[in-house]
């Protein structure tokens, strides 16, 4: 077999707009709307650039079951556009744009191979010795899968590199729907060389033998979705060494950015500091065309300060005005107050009344283990029945958080403090 090189992607979600970002300037408004759009834009034109053998998509390749007029187009002109530089499309559907209703003007599209409802291999014809190379795959009938899909996946005999395409949740990752579950042994019995992924929206590695790959979002859409977001370039060399590199190509960026506003005697110096935290942003990554940051203020704020800062939709106009002028644009998603309350805790616990007793039953909360996972129950029992697990933070994802009482405690001293501040007068208890 001669050397193959493929792209991967997967959950591109065309025709998804980002929500929240109405308040800006044209030019980034239309950044914005054609963001999801520009990076399959650009996939392809590395695909092209690149001179690979064929791209694989693994699902949601529409953000909606019923996409509308100017993804279908978008995706179609990207499919052509392959298709005349004599590169197939391989592409399984996932939970977002399942079979049963993807249009059908996309079904039969030169170039690309759909698959079906049942596991089938294919081999790719754009390959030398086509005979010892196929990929397989399977796509979401309906929405909700509940099946494992991997467990249908049989490698046949013979072949040189056999690669697995599915939408699929593997070992229940946190922050995402239990969708086609499978776990990694799963994955290791169906005999596969490479497994290209989707589903996760965050580029992860579960394997290098066998490769098992998820590329990630090809583009972020909200804040838990933060930094770079591309496809991944997958290569098989002569002796079948398999190695992949992240190619970012996510024209919008999502980033937090923590300013300790200390010391700062205006609301003028916070604006000086929120600026020098947004100029370096995207410095290695020239894929950026805008950046959206929610900035997190910390640290102890002096009272008139912070009082200032409370008017959030002065602050971020402002702060949108200045930071979208920067070399690459910086667009506010949020100001997020996260400082420390004025007054002094450890002694405002040894007094009388409601604050004492909240705190104290806050200092006890973090120090009981059973309390605490009492609370944590609580909270959990709570988000999950009202919040998708999508947008829950990244702190909040339940796994990860379940065996970090550290998270916890870290949540539970925000909470204290926004209520310490909600409950206590700046300008009769500064202390500066
Ligand atoms: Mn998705």
């Amino acid at each position: 077999m001669g050397e193959l090189r493929f792209v991967h992607a997967a959950d591109l979600h065309l025709g998804r707009l980002f929500s929240g970002l109405e308040r800006t300037t044209p030019e980034l408004g239309r950044i914005f709307r054609r963001a999801h759009s520009e990076s399959w834009e650009r996939i392809v034109r590395e695909a092209v650039a690149r001179k690979v053998d064929f791209v694989t998509l693994a699902g949601d390749v529409f953000d909606a079951s019923n996409p509308g007029v100017r993804a279908r187009v978008d995706y179609r002109d990207g499919v052509n556009r392959l298709h005349e530089a004599g590169i197939p499309v391989f592409v399984v559907l996932g939970n977002h744009d399942p079979l049963a209703t993807f249009p059908e003007s996309l079904r039969n599209l030169s170039g690309q191979h759909l698959f079906g409802t049942e596991p089938e291999g294919i081999r790719p014809s754009s390959v030398e010795y086509t005979d010892g190379v196929m990929v397989f795959g399977v796509s979401f009938p309906k929405t909700v899968v509940r099946d494992n899909l991997v467990n249908k996946f049989r490698r046949d005999p013979g072949l040189d590199l056999a690669i697995g395409l599915v939408h699929a949740n593997v070992s229940g990752m946190g922050g995402h729907r239990n969708y086609a579950p499978c776990t990694m042994d799963d994955l290791r019995a169906a005999g596969m060389d490479v497994w290209c992924l989707g589903h996760v929206h965050s580029r992860t590695v579960l394997s290098r033998n066998p490769l098992v790959l998820y590329p990630g979002a090809s583009q972020g859409a909200h804040i838990n979705e933060p930094g770079p977001h591309g496809c991944d370039l997958v290569t098989v060399n002569h002796g079948g060494m398999i190695g992949t590199e992240f190619l970012p190509v996510a024209p919008v960026r999502w980033e937090s950015v923590h300013v300790d506003v200390t010391g700062f005697k205006s609301v003028e110096d916070v604006m000086d500091a929120v600026e020098a935290g947004s100029s370096n942003l995207a410095d290695r990554d020239e894929s950026v065309r805008a950046i959206v940051v929610r900035f997190n203020l910390v640290g102890r704020g002096a009272p008139e300060v912070m009082r200032e800062l409370e008017n959030r939709d002065e602050l971020s106009d402002i702060l949108s005005d200045r930071l979208s002028v920067l070399p690459v644009p910086v667009f506010p998603e949020s100001v997020r107050d996260m400082t420390l309350p004025w007054i002094d805790l450890e002694s405002a616990m040894d007094e009388d009344g409601f604050l004492a007793d909240f705190l104290k039953l806050c200092s006890e909360t973090a120090d009981d283990p059973v309390a605490l996972q009492h609370l944590i129950e609580q909270v959990q029992r709570e988000l999950l029945t009202k919040v998708s697990p999508g947008y829950l933070s990244q702190d909040l994802k339940l796994r990860a958080a379940a065996e970090s009482d550290c998270v916890w405690r870290n949540l539970l001293d925000h909470a204290r403090n926004l209520t310490v501040k909600a409950f206590t007068d700046p300008t009769t208890d500064a202390t500066e």
